[in-house]
């Protein structure tokens, strides 16, 4: 069969902009993988509401799949929408975590004909056979469908039993388009934490499954053998287990792989617990690493269920800037119960003076669907709007209960210009070694600059400064 899988074309303020480009997420390109194991044509495309009848035209597609999380998906919903008006034989199909998690409420405005609930490689190939055998309504677990108006299968759910049987991304489909792709690896997936705001926890209900190491260097290997210097390793967070990737570190060098350049992300608690991994990381090639601290009060903190203690986070930090190892931290404005209220906020901010940190990206919290915070915002009839595309964590969407949400919104650029103003000449030293890392390019850099100048100066909210990237 002939499937079009497409990622949405779209500048979601974020990474993209500071990355100067487009982007899209491994999920896909593990769809498409599998998809193109089970013999099927597979071709990937970002799509959007200006592109896709040609791309319709031009690819002939019997299936169309579509990724979505919640910022994105008002681009799918119209994408899928577009597609069943130009031909409804197109059957098309939609995924990701918005999808999986407002199933009902997607059916109701959208035209898709399936929607993916969980992880796909299995499932998708599953309903293409059935497809492709004439059999459009089968019942396959993960997979929700419509027919003559009602809803089927609805609450199905599904997850990978064994996350080594699936094969690797196929990162040479990757869109034209996407500039300087760096290979995505997970050697995990999944988190055993269950942060209220986070979407990952949500999504993969607290389990976290481990890919065996052999698979993993083998990956690795493969992709060095097609002469790619760097990777991400994408785990929502490598660092569970201390002692495995200590042995993956063992067998990256034991390999003669410690040439690759890789970056992570990582939790606090697995640094302060083994402050020699650090060092074994390092060795092995890391140059960059993403923490979150997401807040300087502790009664946040314990709010969010994120199960650290700011005693930790500063042994973190030191742990951190002791080491060669470039590093980003996540911070949160707002708390979305009784902390939301200046106080608060100020003494977030003034914590996170006393972080070091290479980078810090500053998020505005942000109820997903799925999570936790999620479902109190909306039981206290505090979420603003469903305007999708504003979930972007630059955006406050909820209604504090001490504040205004242009208050938290004025918090956010305020929190960015002290916290940034505060490293003073630091911020030279730091672009260096971001350089050297492979973290931060020129782009970035003067883009993130252009972006502090239209705040500052020409007083612009913050996103309207991100959106004004071209
Ligand atoms: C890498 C990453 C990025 C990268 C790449 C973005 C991208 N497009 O994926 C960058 C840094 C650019 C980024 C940016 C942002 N990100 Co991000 N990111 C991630 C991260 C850490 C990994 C993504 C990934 O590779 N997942 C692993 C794959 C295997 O899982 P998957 O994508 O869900 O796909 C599986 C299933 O969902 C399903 N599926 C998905 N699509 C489809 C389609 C079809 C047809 C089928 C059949 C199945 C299917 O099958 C797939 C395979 O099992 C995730 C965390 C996570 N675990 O997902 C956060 C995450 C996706 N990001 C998040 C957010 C909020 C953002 C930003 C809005 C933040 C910001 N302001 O910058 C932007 C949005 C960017 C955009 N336009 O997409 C949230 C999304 C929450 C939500 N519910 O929407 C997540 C979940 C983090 C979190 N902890 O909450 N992100
Ligand atoms: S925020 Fe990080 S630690 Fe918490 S559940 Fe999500 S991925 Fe896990």
């Amino acid at each position: 069969m002939n499937v079009l899988l497409i990622s949405p074309k779209v500048m979601v303020p974020g990474w993209e902009l500071l990355i100067g480009g487009y982007t899209i997420g491994s999920g896909i390109l593990y769809i498409a993988a599998t998809v193109r194991q089970a013999g099927h044509n597979v071709v990937v495309e970002l799509g959007n509401e200006d592109n896709i009848i040609s791309l319709i035209k031009k690819h002939s597609p019997e299936v169309v799949g579509v990724t979505c999380l919640t910022a994105t998906y008002p681009t799918a919903k119209n994408l899928i929408n577009l597609i069943k008006k130009f031909d409804t034989a197109v059957l098309t199909v939609l995924g990701g975590h918005y999808a999986t998690f407002m199933t009902r409420e997607i059916f109701s405005e959208c035209s898709v004909d399936y929607i993916l609930r969980g992880e796909g490689e299995i499932a998708f190939v599953k309903l293409l056979k059935e497809i492709e055998t004439g059999n459009t309504y089968s019942i396959i677990e993960g997979i929700a469908f419509r027919k003559m108006k009602k809803i089927f299968n609805e609450h199905s759910y599904t997850l990978l039993k064994d996350i080594d049987t699936i094969p690797y991304p196929a990162i040479d489909l990757v869109p034209k388009e996407i500039k300087d792709f760096m290979p995505i690896i997970h050697t995990s997936r999944g988190c055993p934490h269950r942060c209220s705001f986070c979407s990952v926890s949500a999504f993969y209900d607290g389990k976290w499954r481990a890919r065996k190491i052999e698979n993993i260097i083998a990956e690795i290997e493969a992709y060095a053998s097609q002469g790619i210097k760097r990777f991400y390793f994408i785990d929502d967070n490598l660092t569970v287990d201390t002692k495995r990737v200590r042995t993956i570190c063992k067998e990256l060098k034991d390999k003669g792989l410690d040439d690759l350049k890789w970056r992570c992300l990582s939790r606090v608690d697995s640094i302060y617990k083994d402050p020699v991994m650090i060092d074994k990381m390092a060795d092995s090639g890391c140059t960059s690493m993403s923490l979150g601290i997401e807040s300087g009060v502790q009664e946040i903190l314990n709010r969010y269920k994120k199960n650290i203690s700011l005693n930790h986070v500063e042994e973190a930090v030191k742990i951190m800037n002791d080491s060669s190892i470039f590093h980003g931290w996540y911070m949160i404005i707002g708390s979305g119960d009784e902390f939301d209220a200046p106080k608060y906020i100020e003494k977030n901010i003034n914590f996170m003076k006393k972080v070091k940190f290479d980078v810090l990206q500053i998020s505005i919290l942000t109820p997903f669907p799925g999570t936790e915070l999620y479902a109190k915002i909306v039981a206290e009839n505090r979420l603003l709007h469903k305007n999708w595309n504003k979930y972007d964590c630059t955006h406050c969407v909820y209604q504090p209960l001490h504040l205004t949400p242009e208050q938290i919104e004025q918090y956010h650029i305020k929190a960015y210009r002290t916290l940034y103003l505060d490293r003073g000449l630091d911020l030279f030293k730091i672009a260096y070694k971001g350089f050297n890392s492979g973290f931060l390019s020129p782009t970035m850099i003067l883009t993130s600059g252009k972006h502090g100048m239209d705040i500052i100066f020409k007083k612009k909210k913050f996103y309207e400064a991100i959106e004004s990237f071209e």
